[in-house]
């Protein structure tokens, strides 16, 4: 019997198509296919019409043919997430913490998610003029973007920081929620980041006028009073050496406010609602004091006059940037910008370090929830897509790599909340002064740490999904491009290395005396745990090999340091969540994967600034690093 007489037969007997793939088939879909697309408006021949109307020819009838990849599917990001409901429940176990968490989640995946794709693709404009030449300099935003910030209110994203409801957790309360929220957030996280260190400066240098109410809006639950606060720092000469790059002058006026002028390089999300700034106040004369100590914290309202225009700003362009495109980033002039001294004269840069401190954890926790977001998307696509006949979850070598990003993501989290606990002890009162040490050195080891690895898990997460993660409108390159800026913004890695040096000299050694101290108590937590004992045994030798580090480095030169101080930093870092993951592996309520993930992360290399120091990486080696880069002659 021919195929088509056995189709034929089938068919007329009532089988279902379906029925007829159990047909063995000589393979004629080859030559239907070819010849259909080959040749369009051919006529069909019988055999072809006959193989249609049985609706087994692929590519004909659909065109596109029956299969589609199924795609990964977000789910509750707290319930899918077992070390922070591990953490939470070890930590604070609040019914009232837990359900909200949960029922925010809920929200997260069945709905802001949407939005934060809709800013992606809706990105903010500027709009210069309008229709009759007026200047107006309008960003044009989203409706989702506006839905973020109302939801940022009501779900009290900043709010929960301030009113401190549940005392020296309520920062970890907080941060977890901005976790959850941070990857569907069309990087609203970033002017809430900005918000809460506005907030926080504004309380440490007291709120009182001229910023009560500015403070009220800040951490306001009602959408309709919500502020956002910019952070505008940057100037054209770079965002990283403030004291030399400002230019900003800031010209007194008789009632005692000032007008600033100058041109703001960065500003981020740029449609908020006041800012604090930088600035040099000019005497009478017209001069200002250089450095450091001629800048002063300004606090400045952006508000339009009766013409619709934005009084003494002109926005010059929004940034083309390679992510964070969901966010207005502008070029700013100011010009005769009205704004208010808040810090004493000269004293701008450590009145404003308390917001770099609150940005820098909001960026910690955003990459740590960018490697989280990443894997569960991985490990939902394990579940659904078949390669080489098997599921890819059931492929051990997958399985390895999504292990190895686990190891990572889990570190990221354990060393981000522990940050926001010390800093919710310091704003509850009850931090130690061992603890308020520990958290000066650790906020730059967290955030610079973090940035690095959320980039390289998430690199590894686009990979699990083939070509795929490489496709604009899976939402999926967005996570990689917004992760570059982690690192970046708020600090390079190397400028925070720095920091990590600043404060260990200006604490005379005692932010690590701290540390010390402290990872060896978590460790001793451990000590009769024998699962963990390889764990405790590389950590305790990388913290001996540290303590040796630091003894050589005090009788070095200060060249020798700043070599040093990036392997110094990410030893710093791989010790302290080493330690960290050993003790949560410890706690009760752990699961044997809490074990093994802290086991794993301790094979790495713990102190690599004790393995370059044997190397002889910080004696002389500027001058052969330098000879490297620049490198041009050819020998013989
Ligand atoms: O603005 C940007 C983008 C905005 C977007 C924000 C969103 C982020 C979150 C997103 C989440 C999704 S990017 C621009 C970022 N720029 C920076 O981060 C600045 C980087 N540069 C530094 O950090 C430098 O180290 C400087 C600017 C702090 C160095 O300035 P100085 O003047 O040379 O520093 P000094 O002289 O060492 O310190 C001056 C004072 C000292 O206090 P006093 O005078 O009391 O002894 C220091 O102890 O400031 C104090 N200080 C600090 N205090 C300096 N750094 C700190 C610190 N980190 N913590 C506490």
């Amino acid at each position: 019997m021919s195929v088509s007489s056995a189709l034929l037969s089938r068919r007329v007997a009532g089988g279902s198509c379906r029925l007829w793939c159990v047909i063995p088939s000589p393979r004629p879909l080859i030559h239907v296919r070819s010849a259909s697309v080959a040749e369009p408006g051919r006529r069909r021949s019988n055999e072809e019409q006959l193989w249609e109307a049985a609706g087994y020819l692929p590519f004909t009838r659909a065109r596109i043919g029956p299969f589609f990849q199924e795609n990964p599917v977000l789910k509750n990001p707290f319930v899918e997430d077992a070390l922070l409901r591990g953490y939470l429940k070890r930590h604070i176990p609040q019914e009232v913490i837990l359900s909200d968490l949960c029922a925010f989640g809920e929200h997260v995946a069945k709905e802001v998610d949407g939005w934060g794709r809709e800013c992606e693709v809706n990105p903010p404009r500027l709009v210069h003029f309008d229709p009759w030449g007026r200047r107006v300099d309008h960003i044009v935003t989203s409706h989702a973007w506006k839905r973020m910030k109302d939801l940022s209110a009501q779900e009290g994203l900043v709010a929960i920081g301030y009113e401190r409801s549940f005392g020296e957790w309520s920062r970890v309360y907080q941060m977890s929620k901005l976790y959850l929220f941070s990857p569907s957030s069309g990087l609203y996280t970033c002017p809430l980041a900005m918000t809460d260190g506005a907030a926080k400066v504004i309380q440490s240098l007291g709120v009182s006028w001229p910023v009560e109410d500015a403070y009220s809006r800040l951490t306001t639950r009602h959408p309709e009073r919500f502020w956002t606060s910019g952070q505008w720092m940057t100037e054209r000469q770079g965002g990283s050496d403030v004291a030399s790059g400002t230019e900003t002058v800031a010209v007194p006026q008789t009632d005692g406010s000032y007008k600033l002028h100058g041109f703001k390089w960065f500003t981020s999300a740029t449609d908020a609602d006041m800012t604090l700034t930088l600035a040099r106040v000019q005497d009478k004369t017209g001069a200002t004091i250089p450095g450091s100590k001629g800048l002063s914290l300004f606090y400045a309202e952006v508000s339009r006059d009766e013409d619709g225009r934005l009084r003494g700003i002109e926005v010059q362009r929004l940034k083309d940037k390679l992510g964070t495109r969901q966010m207005p980033t502008a070029e700013l002039l100011l010009d005769g910008l009205p704004a208010r001294r808040l810090s004493e004269e000269g004293r701008g840069v450590s009145s404003i370090a308390n917001m770099l401190t609150i940005t820098r954890i909001h960026n910690s926790v955003s990459a740590a929830a960018a490697m989280r977001r990443v894997l569960q998307l991985a490990r939902d696509y394990a579940t659904r897509r078949t390669a080489f006949r098997k599921l890819l979850k059931d492929h051990p070598l997958h399985m390895q790599t999504l292990a190895r990003m686990e190891v990572e993501s889990r570190g990221a989290f354990l060393l981000v909340m522990d940050v926001c606990r010390l800093l919710g002890r310091e704003e509850s009162g009850v931090a130690t002064e061992h603890d308020a040490h520990l958290l000066r050195l650790l906020t730059p080891v967290v955030k610079l740490y973090t940035g690095k690895q959320a980039m390289a898990v998430v690199s590894e997460g686009l990979e699990s999904f083939g070509g795929q993660g490489y496709i604009e409108d899976t939402g999926l390159p967005g996570i990689l491009r917004d992760a570059q800026v982690l690192s970046i913004w708020e600090g390079t890695t190397n400028v925070l290395s720095l920091d990590v040096l600043r404060c260990v000299a200006r604490s005379s050694g005692m932010v690590l005396h701290a540390y010390f101290s402290h990872t060896k108590s978590l460790l001793a937590g451990a000590s009769s745990v024998s699962s963990l004992a390889p764990a405790v045994t590389a950590v305790g030798g990388a913290l001996c090999e540290l303590e040796e580090f630091v003894q050589v480095a005090a009788t070095r030169a200060p060249s020798y340091l700043e070599l040093a101080a990036r392997d110094l930093a990410y030893s710093l870092a791989r010790i302290y969540t080493g330690a960290l993951l050993i003790d949560h592996a410890c706690w009760k309520g752990a699961s044997p994967s809490d074990t093994y993930a802290a086991l794993r992360w301790c094979e790495q290399d713990l102190c690599p600034v004790a393995r370059n120091q044997r190397r002889g990486h910080y004696d002389s080696n500027a001058s052969l690093d330098a000879a490297l880069v620049f490198d041009q002659s050819i020998q013989g």
